[in-house]
């Protein structure tokens, strides 16, 4: 079952999300436009390759600290119009944790949501989904990232992301978002051991059975690293590339990666030779 199109996307092939993290570690207050010209630039260089720009101003990698709001917006928004007044014209994704950060992307130009805390941190974020008709990606995650890694315990991680998904859907039906604006993450790494991390692509086919788009956000993860041999995040590529290429396989509609360029030209390969002769 193909789910139904979002953002001008169909999702008859795998579509791919581009990374673009605006999370320096001494950032200026009010935001600093040599940092916001650097990412117009990778983002006119991703948007070759990537069908969604995932723009973020938060590290949400364990450990990590929350930033205030207005930092957050004062990173994100010059990106969001920069890349508007360039004319790219790729789909946005604002990945936040925080409803006003996302209305100020969406008041820029963004076009989508994604809430790796799938409405929970913030009350406002489901209503603003809402009222404004954007999509929203609905991540599966099980406490904020300063603490999650001591949450990596489940009887049954399969069982237990799907449960919680199907949760969020109701949540986000219940604050009026409709249900084709409803994309589902099993959140890979976000509390979860390499264990957790396989035991969950390779039950895609059954998150993917709920209709809704799959997005998955495996590139460059620790579990790359852990079973890759790759201590580095820079060097994880191929191991991300291999990851894609296998959630494609097994459904999932929409791969955030950090290597764009790579990660589509393996995609184009494995569906020209998945193709009957
Ligand atoms: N992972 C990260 C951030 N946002 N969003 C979704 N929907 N799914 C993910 O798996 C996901 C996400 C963390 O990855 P990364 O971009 O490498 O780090 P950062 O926290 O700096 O954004």
């Amino acid at each position: 079952m193909t789910p139904a199109p979002l953002l001008g996307l169909t999702f008859d092939r795998p579509r791919v999300m581009g990374i673009l993290n605006i999370t320096p570690d001494s950032f200026s207050d009010g935001g600093d436009l040599r940092e916001a010209a650097k990412a117009i630039d990778r983002a006119r260089t991703m948007a070759a390759e990537a069908d969604i720009l995932d723009i973020g101003g938060e590290s949400t990698r364990p450990g990590a600290d929350d930033v205030p709001a207005g930092e957050e917006i004062a990173r994100v928004v010059p990106v969001i119009e920069g890349i508007r007044s360039a004319g790219i014209a790729t789909p946005i994704s604002v990945d936040t944790r925080k409803a006003a950060v996302a209305e100020a992307a969406l008041d820029a130009g963004a076009d989508m949501i994604n809430d790796v805390t799938a409405g929970r941190y913030d009350a406002d974020m489901l209503p603003l989904a809402a009222g404004r008709r954007v999509p929203i990606c609905l991540m599966h995650s099980v406490a904020d990232p300063k603490t999650m890694n001591d949450h990596a315990r489940y009887e049954d991680v399969v069982a237990a992301v799907h449960d919680h998904l199907e949760q969020r859907i109701a949540a986000a039906l219940e604050a009026g978002v409709a249900r084709d604006h409803v994309i589902l993450d099993p959140g890979i790494g976000f509390g979860k051991t390499a264990q957790h991390n396989l035991s969950l692509l390779r039950a895609l086919p059954r998150y993917a059975a709920l209709g809704l788009p799959i997005l998955v956000g495996a590139s460059r993860k620790r579990f790359i690293g852990e079973i890759g041999g790759a201590p580095e995040a820079k060097d994880r590529m191929a191991g991300s590339v291999a990851v894609a290429l296998f959630a494609a396989a097994k459904g999932a509609h929409i791969l955030r990666v950090h290597d764009t360029y790579e990660t589509a030209q393996a995609l184009r390969l494995q569906a020209a030779l998945d193709e009957d002769e």
